[in-house]
């Protein structure tokens, strides 16, 4: 007699755990245009930190920019931006300025909108680290691109899906390379000063290592006298150099880590009486439209490239990882010297930024 009674309660109770856990996966797994999307990152269980998120398809992806400034910023942005067109996405983006607290918010903020993926280009390396565990807490698969987060602390292939960028340190041996030539050669005796970038960044601390330790087993008659910051910005290069040049007016070279604080350099060796690319000679990364022509112009030795265009590679990674592929947790964006002596700046120029 009681079986229906039993019965009835036991499938109201079902069908409201239905409901429950239908609206918990939900709440923990994100939905793509309001449409119930748990299956897209199927087994991951919110607050588990042990494995990377599995995707099986995105639409809504969310771009987490450190900053807008400067032709490489733009041309990596536009990079991403055309490929997510191309590939029919809704792209969610934040700029933070140069700011780490910035960054952090933006991307706590991306996260509560429960985007399918993340796209990360962290400021600094360990700043953001925490932001990518929560967002793996949150069962939102990260991609980190240009720039790269502390490993000890965010480890790709569990905290995060794969890291899309230059070798910075290779770019440093290739930048120290080139100034050594330009200084004449490993036996040169010479002094020279490097302008960083913004500190604690993962493009300055490797260009930095890359480019002092070639310098020190490949030239060591070539001492650096002084190491500064410049932010990366062409005023701070212009500012800084301003001052460098008067401390030090002996020095017969200048490397810079980016190409804006370069060009910034270079004005400020000009209007203290240098002659750039005579009697000091000046090496940057980047590959930027005004810095090639400076190469051109004869006023600096070398850029090293290092290619913005990360799109193509990001979205490729994307669209492997959703079939069920397992990624390298380091995707290498190729990079490249230009001179004006071979012939490589002049062949490289149409496609500088
Ligand atoms: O060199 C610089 C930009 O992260 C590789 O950031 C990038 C660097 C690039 O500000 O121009």
């Amino acid at each position: 007699m009681h079986f229906p009674l039993l019965r009835r309660k036991q499938s109201l109770w079902t069908n409201f755990s239905v409901v429950v856990l239908l609206g918990l996966s939900l709440v923990a797994c994100g939905s793509s245009g309001g449409t119930a999307s748990a299956s897209i990152h199927g087994s991951c269980v919110p607050g588990s930190n042990t494995k990377e998120v599995p995707l099986t398809s995105a639409h809504k992806v969310a771009w987490s920019q450190n900053a807008l400034d400067g032709a490489w910023r733009y041309a990596e942005e536009a990079s991403i931006e055309s490929q997510a067109t191309a590939g029919g996405y809704q792209l969610l983006k934040t700029n933070a300025n140069d700011s780490d607290d910035q960054q952090v918010q933006d991307i706590e903020n991306l996260i509560n909108d429960r985007p399918d993926v993340l796209l990360v280009d962290p400021y600094t390396e360990d700043a953001e680290a925490k932001t990518i565990l929560d967002a793996r807490k949150a069962c939102i698969p990260v991609i980190i691109v240009d720039r790269d987060v502390n490993e000890s602390l965010a480890t790709p292939g569990r905290d995060f899906v794969t890291f899309v960028g230059s070798d910075f340190q290779k770019q440093g041996v290739m930048a120290a390379d080139a100034l050594i030539e330009a200084l004449g050669g490993p036996t040169t005796k010479a002094t020279i000063v490097e302008l960083t970038g913004t500190t604690g960044s993962s493009p300055a601390i490797l260009r930095g290592g890359g480019f002092d330790g070639e310098l020190a087993t490949a030239a060591p008659g070539i001492k650096i006298v002084a190491e500064q910051t410049a932010n990366f910005d062409r005023a701070t290069g212009q500012s800084v150099m301003a001052t460098l040049i008067q401390q030090y007016p002996n020095i017969k070279g200048v490397f810079a880590q980016n190409d804006e604080m370069g060009i910034g350099a270079i004005t400020a060796l000009k209007a203290a009486g240098k002659k750039p690319g005579q009697d000091i000679q000046v090496v940057s990364i980047d590959g930027t439209k005004d810095a090639i022509n400076l190469v051109l112009a004869g006023e600096e030795y070398a850029v090293v490239s290092s290619n913005p265009r990360l799109g193509p590679l990001v979205f490729q990674a994307l669209n492997d990882y959703i079939k069920g592929q397992d990624l390298p947790a380091w995707i290498v964006q190729p990079d490249h010297v230009y001179k004006k002596s071979d012939g490589t700046a002049q062949a490289y120029l149409p496609d500088a930024f």
